[in-house]
């Protein structure tokens, strides 16, 4: 006996939300079931809470007036050449002996993308048309065959793209990974609400107006998916936590490793050189001795165009979403407390009382998202390494046209760098050659410089490739 009606309004009434079932005898019984699943789901006392009192309520004022530039290892800092050997060892030792596993998260929706697909299958490769995952993957076996051993790859999916990358793993023939090495896990879900009376949205007359919790879910979901569990058994200690977005990211780099290591870090992030104050990146700042992220949309002005005495910018470092997560200290934070819900005014499509679809042209309705970057106050020690951006961070994330973040500029961002190492091994490349780099061929420019000899000429377009 499927769930009756009147069960459901005794759950919903003493919250206000008899709505989610006005339209209860429309529906057929399969209908009725998948929407009493759904709501069955939802916390709503998380939402009453939600209501009162989320990030939104954040002093961001205060809070930045705070904010004072990290402790970071600086790309300026040059280590003395036996110190940097002794950091990249430790990170090709831990490497080497199967202690680092990989996170990559791609469960948000390509919405500024204009792409349906899972980003993931974005195709960005100038030259080969490779897919970000593909890239990401790519990068991953290189690491694996230079360290002869077999690294984990969790990839994050939320509903919205779950079925389409299982899909396309599997005609990837998972990227030559066997089942117990690449898992997929999906992160959960959030209910979107009406941003005026609090009311869960219905996106149709039987399904709830639901979106993915942030990539914060991540740490609710890695243990849900015993995908925690799973790395404990295989001997797993560190994460090395990507965005699929972000095709220039050094997968696995030893050296990032070899300081979060060797500082003890729980947490490590790396951050680049911001370019302006309101570069749309997360500000990495130091706020009562705790490292800990303000999102570029929090910061206000005054704080973001602050500078230090030299007339640089005082919170300089730009979070690129590139972090090292000891697995242990997630373990900690699951147990401790919950990340904290961030607002998001957002446009949802939804239906109105007498079950007509409305879309709205202006923000309608709240979305909640956790953050993982709200892991770091929880961290007693965290450290921030300086990347070199045009080394470690072009994502893709708008349509091109846009200003910023377009396939035009992540394609050019990765023949750019190319050139570059290429150039450094002493090859000549000529003006405007597009060239593309396969790390399977040569992970990094060290690699490069041992795969052609100084003085060849690169005088038209070339892919480099196993
Ligand atoms: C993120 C960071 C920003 C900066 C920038 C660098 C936040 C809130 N902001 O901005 O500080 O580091 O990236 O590129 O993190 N994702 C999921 N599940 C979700 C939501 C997102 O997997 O529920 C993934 C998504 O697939 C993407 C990444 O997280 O790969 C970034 O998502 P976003 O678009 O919410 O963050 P963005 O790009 O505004």
């Amino acid at each position: 006996m499927g769930e009756t009606l009147e069960s459901l309004l005794a759950l919903l009434a003493p919250h206000k939300q008899e709505h989610l079932v006005e339209h209860w005898h429309k529906l057929s019984d399969s209908q009725k079931s998948s929407l009493s699943r759904e709501i069955r789901r939802l916390d709503f006392d998380q939402l009453a809470e939600l209501q009162r009192s989320t990030v939104a309520d954040t002093d961001w004022h205060s809070l930045s007036n705070r904010a004072e530039p990290p402790p970071a290892v600086r790309l300026a800092d040059v280590l003395q050449e036996d110190e940097r050997r002794r950091i990249r060892d430790l990170g090709e030792e831990a490497l080497a002996c199967g202690r680092i596993g990989v996170i990559l998260v791609a469960g948000g929706q390509g919405t500024r993308l204009g792409f349906d697909d899972p980003k993931g299958m974005f195709k960005i490769g100038p030259l080969s048309n490779r897919s970000l995952f593909e890239m990401h993957f790519d990068r991953l076996t290189a690491v694996m065959n230079r360290y002869d051993v077999a690294i984990p790859m969790y990839v994050m999916t939320s509903p919205l793209t779950d079925e389409a990358t299982r899909t396309y793993f599997q005609k990837k023939e998972r990227f030559g990974l066997d089942q117990d090495q690449l898992i997929l896990f999906c992160q959960g879900t959030m209910p979107a609400v009406d941003e005026k009376t609090g009311r869960v949205l219905l996106s149709s007359l039987h399904e709830i107006a639901l979106s993915p919790d942030g990539h914060g879910g991540m740490l609710q979901a890695l243990s849900h998916e015993g995908c925690l569990q799973h790395a404990r058994d295989h001997g797993i200690d560190h994460f090395f936590y990507a965005q699929v977005d972000n095709p220039l990211v050094q997968l696995c780099d030893p050296e990032l490793i070899g300081h979060h290591l060797s500082t003890r870090s729980q947490m490590t992030t790396q951050v680049v050189q911001k370019r302006f104050g309101k570069e749309k990146v997360g500000n990495v700042v130091q706020i009562d001795r705790r490292v800990a992220i303000i999102e570029y949309s929090d910061l206000p002005d005054s704080a973001a165009e602050k500078k230090a005495p030299d007339g640089s910018l005082l919170l300089w470092a730009g979070n690129i979403a590139v972090h090292i997560l000891e697995r242990s200290f997630l373990e900690q934070a699951l147990s401790s407390a919950s990340l904290p819900f961030h607002r998001a005014s957002k446009v949802v499509p939804t239906i109105d009382s007498e079950g007509n679809r409305v879309n709205p042209t202006s923000p309608n309705a709240v979305k909640f998202e956790r953050f993982i970057f709200d892991l770091l106050p929880m961290a007693e020690r965290a450290i921030v390494v300086e990347g070199d951006a045009s080394q470690v961070f072009a994502p893709v994330k708008n349509a091109d046209g846009a200003p910023s973040d377009t396939p035009a500029a992540t394609k050019a961002a990765i023949v750019e760098l190319a050139r570059k190492w290429l150039k450094k091994a002493g090859a000549k490349v000529g003006a405007g050659v597009q060239v593309e780099i396969n790390p399977r061929w040569a992970l990094d420019e060290d690699e490069v410089a041992t795969k052609i000899s100084a003085g060849v000429e690169v005088s038209s377009d070339t892919y480099f490739s196993c």
